[in-house]
């Protein structure tokens, strides 16, 4: 059933003008024949508004540097947001080397009442001396909460002394929760933090193998990184280090002998990509190991990259073996899924990278959107090749790219730019509004109010988005799927993960469980009121 303006109108006149001309603006029906369709996202939320979002420091330490195993987190703060960053984020991990791995560790500063009057500077540099001695890490980070900012500790001032002090490198993040308006802002930081003192510390010159390159916005949930890597290691590459699922500070400091990154979450990782490109010239490609034809797709266009007729061949040979063991499995599940309709509301990639798998079962996503999302993740990126000859590059044509307004260039042999025009446009990619069908809605920053009006009114079989609507999506009769924690399962990246997928998502639909429950339109409702303004 397709929903119109009217009824979209409707449920925004329940809200107070100004929040309804808010709302209005993060909100659109999907359709191809306008001319441009904006949609507003990254701006703040409205206060009182039940949204989704996270915090800056959720941003920093739970997703880009939570990941990285063999460096202890330290969060400065009173203990609720350490507590409460404490595994939910699922940060898989193997350790490299014996007692290298951290990521169970909580540790944070507890700081009191005194600390946030008297200041808590002192107690951060004797908990980073007790890690040191402790754990033994190769490095330490430290991630600052919202009161460490309101009170001025400096935080970088003692990470610098303790690093005297100790020897080993101690990283401060400046994440207050309270920057910018989500987690994105988070992201940011610590992809700041990461290129300034990290990535290149290594000695390395040159990466130890073959094609080698590093898989950027890759969080290894449930395992994905480690199915994506099965089929990486198997054609031929070497992966120099992932970012940062499963990651390590070892890794990563030489990931600059890269020679090419690949972009799974554009969202929180774009920065280094783009900050690599600069420093160290590597060119990024934007990929997409969710699905089983987005992960060929990807295959192959890395393939391209790299141009070697073995690579390629190696290529195909791997694909149509992953696909001939799949293909079948997923065929199966697809007799249960085939017809139904989804909500794909996720944070800031996936809310766009599962509406291929869930067509691959033959489900149509009817909604979709990002928590906190930018506006470039909606609408795409658009490269435009262009060849110049560099007067002063001996002959080496240089392959001037255009994207977004920057500018770049890549250097490549004669052959080379012959097929990349053809083929490759480096970094482009699709945005969310550029794939959904005509008629579908995107909603940016969806919240409570507006999931349960959405809901009665598009009646979704399948709601995929995180824990905070879980139970209030299942308690109105419809399975919810968290596409953030997998529901604690797993992989659903690459091959192997869509069946994964596949088989959950089935199992969803078949349970019993949905012919005990009336959601809460069928009854008469317990309370009725109108919102009014002042
Ligand atoms: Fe990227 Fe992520 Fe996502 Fe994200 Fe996240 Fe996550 Fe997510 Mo939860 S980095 S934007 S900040 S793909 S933690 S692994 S699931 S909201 S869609
Ligand atoms: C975060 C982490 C989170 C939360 C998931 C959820 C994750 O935003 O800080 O709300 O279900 O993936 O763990 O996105």
């Amino acid at each position: 059933m397709a929903m119109t303006l009217e009824q979209i109108s409707e449920m925004l006149a329940k809200y107070p003008s100004k929040v309804e001309k808010n709302r209005k603006k993060h909100i659109i029906i999907k359709d191809s024949s306008a001319d441009r369709q904006e949609i507003e996202a990254n701006t703040r939320t409205i206060p009182g508004i039940i949204t989704n979002r996270g915090c800056a420091y959720a941003g920093c330490k739970g997703v880009v540097l939570g990941p990285l195993k063999d460096m202890v987190h330290i969060t400065h703060g009173p203990i609720g947001c350490g507590y409460y960053s404490w595994g939910t984020r699922r940060n898989k991990a193997r350790a490299d080397e014996p007692g290298q791995e951290f990521l169970n560790y909580c540790v944070s500063t507890d700081m009191q009442e005194s600390d946030i009057v008297f200041g808590g500077e002192k107690k951060l540099a004797k908990v980073i001396d007790e890690v040191a001695g402790i754990f033994k890490p190769k490095a330490i980070t430290v991630s600052a909460t919202c009161p460490v900012g309101l009170i001025g500790d400096d935080i970088n001032a003692v990470a610098r002394a303790a690093e005297e002090r100790l020897g080993i490198p101690i990283l401060a993040f400046s994440c207050e929760g309270y920057k910018g308006v989500s987690q994105s802002a988070g992201h940011h930081i610590a992809n700041n933090g990461l290129v300034e003192r990290v990535i290149g510390a290594g000695d390395r010159e040159e990466a130890a193998g073959k094609y080698p390159i590093n898989l950027l916005g890759e969080y290894n949930i449930g395992g994905d990184s480690w199915e994506i890597e099965r089929i990486l290691d198997e054609i031929g590459y070497t992966v120099v280090s992932v970012m940062t699922g499963n990651g390590s500070y070892e890794d990563l400091k030489n990931a600059h002998t890269a020679e090419l990154n690949l972009v799974q979450c554009h969202r929180s990782i774009n920065y280094i990509a783009g900050m690599l490109e600069t420093k160290y010239g590597t060119p990024w490609l934007k990929v997409n190991f969710i699905g089983v034809a987005a992960t060929a797709e990807s295959l192959r266009n890395m393939a391209r990259y790299f141009d070697d007729p073995a690579l390629t061949a190696r290529t195909e040979e791997i694909i149509a073996r992953e696909l001939a063991r799949v293909e079948p499995q997923i065929e199966q599940y697809r007799k249960l899924c085939e017809g139904k309709t989804a909500f794909c509301f996720v944070g800031g990639s996936r809310g766009h990278h599962y509406q291929g798998l869930f067509a691959e079962l033959g489900i149509d996503t009817v909604l979709a959107g990002y928590e906190f999302a930018h506006r470039d993740d909606y609408e795409g990126r658009q490269v435009i090749p262009e060849i110049k000859t560099d007067a002063d590059s001996k002959n080496i044509p240089d392959l001037h790219v255009t994207a977004d307004e920057r500018r770049f260039r890549l250097k490549v042999s004669p052959e080379k730019l012959a097929e990349l025009q053809r083929q490759i446009p480096l970094s482009f990619y699709a945005g969310m509004q550029v794939d959904m069908a005509d008629g579908t809605i995107m909603v940016d920053d969806l919240n409570h109010y507006e999931t349960e009006e959405f809901i009665k009114l598009l009646k979704p079989d399948i709601f995929a988005s995180g824990i905070k609507d879980k139970y209030v999506v299942q308690k109105m009769g419809i399975p919810a799927k968290q596409l953030h924690s997998y529901d604690y399962s797993g992989p659903y990246a690459g091959f192997g993960g869509a069946v994964n997928f596949a088989r959950d998502v089935s199992m969803g639909f078949v349970s019993p469980t949905w012919n005990f429950i009336v959601p809460p339109w069928k009854e008469e409702p317990l309370l009725t009121g109108s919102v009014t303004e002042e």
